[in-house]
């Protein structure tokens, strides 16, 4: 059947510039700053032992489920590194190096991983949404926000991020249709950790890339190493440019690997292989970077040893400080606020009930 090939516009690359051996492609180098550059790996360690931490305080029953982020830190924190304070964040749940990068604090955390409200608080200062579980939902957020700048005239731009598995939500493609549609000044941010809990992303989808999936929706795609924080930054730093420019989105994926668990509810013994961890372990992110800065002369053992005491004192206080605040937190009547702006009768009712019940268990605890 004579067929007349279409002129689809559109192209997908692949950026890495600092391998995993630690070797640097020059020409490629971003120019960040020496002060930002140890900033970067401040909060790569403090994200990768912070996880550590709360792994811990999970096994002992001191937080609830949590997911970690172990592996993942440079595709998260290189791409919020490009940001200014008055653009928005918008997380999934894997984010907390680039959520501490923006200011959230490692005590609102814990709260948050330990079920308070009080953890979910954004600071009137910053313009970041809240960690959002239902996989895929942000997007749709983030491009709302992404519209309303348009609409008032701002520079401003939205950073959303998301896992190779919620490429699979109906949320994803609406989310980068409106955004081709409307060119809204929002960067999309896969996280390719290569598993949604317990499915490969061979079974996510029959593409080759997740990058590509853009394209369909005349959305510029880029693949970039997710272990190499300057391929991310590069990338990011982009990105952002065109959307504050007013050219729209662009998809970054960050091909990467989830080291640890999905959450601690987890056991990835039962699907995948410890070769193919030990595999990805090679490529670690924060190896490769401490490389880099000690080739270049920026950290030293000393300096990373400093940096590592800095950050475990920061942790301890932290865990300290909201084990003393939750003392005074966690009334479980809480549990009927924000839902409703008025609260139906059937519910009035059970929090009258609770309420009682809860005024029983205390004068008990009082005379016993
Ligand atoms: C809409 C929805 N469906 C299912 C779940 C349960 N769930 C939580 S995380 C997850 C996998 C997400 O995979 P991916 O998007 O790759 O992110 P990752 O967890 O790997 O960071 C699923 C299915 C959910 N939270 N929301
Ligand atoms: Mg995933």
């Amino acid at each position: 059947m004579p067929k007349t090939k279409i002129d689809v516009p559109g192209e997908v690359h692949f950026l890495s510039i600092l391998n995993e051996y630690g070797n640097l492609d020059k020409t490629l180098e971003p120019d960040i700053a020496e002060d930002v550059l140890l900033k970067l790996y401040h909060y790569l360690l403090l994200g990768r032992r912070f996880d550590e931490r709360l792994i811990s305080l999970q096994r002992q029953g001191r937080i609830g489920t949590f997911p970690p982020i172990s592996g993942q830190e440079a595709a998260h924190l290189g791409a919020v590194a490009t940001m200014r304070p008055s653009d928005w964040m918008v997380p999934s749940f894997r984010e907390t190096a680039a959520e501490l990068w923006r200011g959230r604090t490692l005590e609102s955390v814990i709260l948050y991983n330990n079920g308070y409200n009080e953890g979910v608080r954004i600071p009137e200062s910053s313009n970041d949404l809240p960690v959002s579980v239902p996989v895929g939902s942000q997007i749709l957020h983030a491009v709302g926000l992404g519209y309303a700048i348009k609409y008032r005239q701002k520079d401003d731009v939205v950073m959303t991020f998301f896992g190779d598995g919620a490429t699979s939500e109906g949320d994803f493609h609406e989310g980068l249709n409106f955004a081709g549609v409307f060119q809204t000044p929002v960067i999309f941010v896969c996280q390719n950790n290569q598993w949604a809990i317990s499915m490969p992303r061979s079974k996510q989808t029959r593409s080759k890339t997740l990058a590509q999936k853009a394209l369909s929706y005349a959305v510029p795609g880029i693949q970039v190493d997710g272990n190499d924080i300057l391929a991310v930054y590069a990338a990011a730093q982009e990105a952002v440019a065109s959307a504050r420019s007013g050219e729209g989105s662009t998809l970054i994926e960050c091909v990467t690997y989830r080291m640890a668990v999905h959450t601690t509810a987890d056991d990835p013994k039962r699907y995948r292989t410890d070769e193919e961890v030990a595999e990805w372990q090679k490529r670690d992110p924060l190896v490769r970077f401490q490389k880099y800065l000690k080739d270049k002369g920026l950290l030293t053992d000393d300096g990373i040893e400093a940096t590592e005491a800095e950050i475990t004192e920061k942790i301890q206080n932290a865990v300290d400080s909201a084990e003393e605040e939750m003392k005074s937190l966690g009334n479980p009547l809480d549990m009927f606020d924000h839902a409703y702006a008025e609260l139906p009768p059937r519910l009035i009712e059970q929090r009258e009930a609770l309420a009682r019940e809860l005024e029983e268990i205390q004068k008990e605890s009082n005379h016993g």
